[in-house]
């Protein structure tokens, strides 16, 4: 589908996965639509993504944890575009990777405020703007988390599961609307996800890709894009992505670091 003209919403915009987003749809001349917390970050994507051929960006503040901040984003966004062709529920991530026994409720109950209820939000907010028959997408950001659990992740996999369970009843709800529905669900990517979830202990979130070749923001980006743009009949219900170094959640292949002389 040529996604010249269309007009595409972005959660999560402001890093990772959301902005490389922004800057690979804006090459295909869409309308481009940005929400996140940090308004001077989205600024900076939004000019990136002008230079980068976007037909037009608008961004607002969104924070998919306020059903009224959801409410308010999606209305300010209807005034620019009474219809909206793609969905993308990017935003997420992370809190901690505390065992069950030592976990705390902030971090879970952001997870599922964040992850979790942000997305059905999102969904229910923007479904009345989404055409039928167009070729319209519902794009949910999963993750391996979603389909194996690992020590220290309960909560963080419990609303990636959660996030392949909305994607797959929302399919069903939305049969015979022409409205696609799918999941793309990466693995180990170099974004700002790990210094989040280890509230910006920069030297323990960079041990995570230590020796690794992980996936890049651009990576997972291109893969929206290639979703989201085949023809109106074809829907990819569940795209898993995976560094090549990473041929299990568990099973990461590091290379030694390099001896000096
Ligand atoms: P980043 O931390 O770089 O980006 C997360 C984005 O989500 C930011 O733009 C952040 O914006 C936004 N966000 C977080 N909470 C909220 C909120 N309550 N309201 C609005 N926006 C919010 O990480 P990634 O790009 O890696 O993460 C994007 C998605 O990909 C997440 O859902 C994550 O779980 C998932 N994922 C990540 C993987 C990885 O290894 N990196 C692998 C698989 C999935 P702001 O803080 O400005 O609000
Ligand atoms: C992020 C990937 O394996 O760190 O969703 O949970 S992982």
């Amino acid at each position: 589908m040529d996604l010249a003209g269309k007009t595409i919403l972005i959660t999560g915009a402001s890093s990772g996965f959301g902005a490389a987003a922004a800057l690979a749809f804006a090459r295909t001349g869409c309308h481009l639509v940005l929400g996140a917390r940090r308004v001077t970050r989205l600024n900076e994507v939004a000019a990136a993504a002008r230079e980068a051929g976007a037909r037009s960006v608008q961004f607002h503040s969104l924070d998919v944890a306020s059903t009224r901040s959801v409410e308010s984003f999606t209305a300010w966004a209807r005034d620019f575009h009474p219809t909206l062709d793609v969905l993308i529920n990017n935003a997420g991530g992370a809190l901690g990777l505390d065992p069950v026994a030592l976990g705390r409720d902030e971090d879970w109950e952001g997870m599922v405020q964040s992850n979790f209820l942000g997305l059905l939000r999102m969904t229910r907010a923007v479904l009345p703007l989404l055409p039928q028959h167009a070729g319209a997408w519902v794009l949910n950001v999963g993750s391996i988390a979603g389909h194996t659990a690992y020590e220290g992740g309960a909560a963080y996999c419990g609303v990636k599961a959660a996030e392949r369970s909305v994607t797959q009843a929302l399919r069903l709800e939305l049969s015979g609307s022409g409205i696609r529905v799918g999941s793309l669900d990466p693995g180990l990517a170099e974004t700002e996800f790990s210094l989040v979830r280890f509230k910006g202990d920069a030297v323990r979130a960079a041990k995570v890709y230590e020796g690794v070749r992980p996936l890049t923001p651009v990576d997972v980006a291109e893969a929206m894009v290639w979703m989201v743009s085949r023809p109106p009949h074809v829907c990819v219900d569940e795209l898993v992505l995976k560094p090549t170094d990473q041929a299990a959640i568990h099973k990461v292949y590091r290379r030694p670091p390099a001896t000096p002389g």
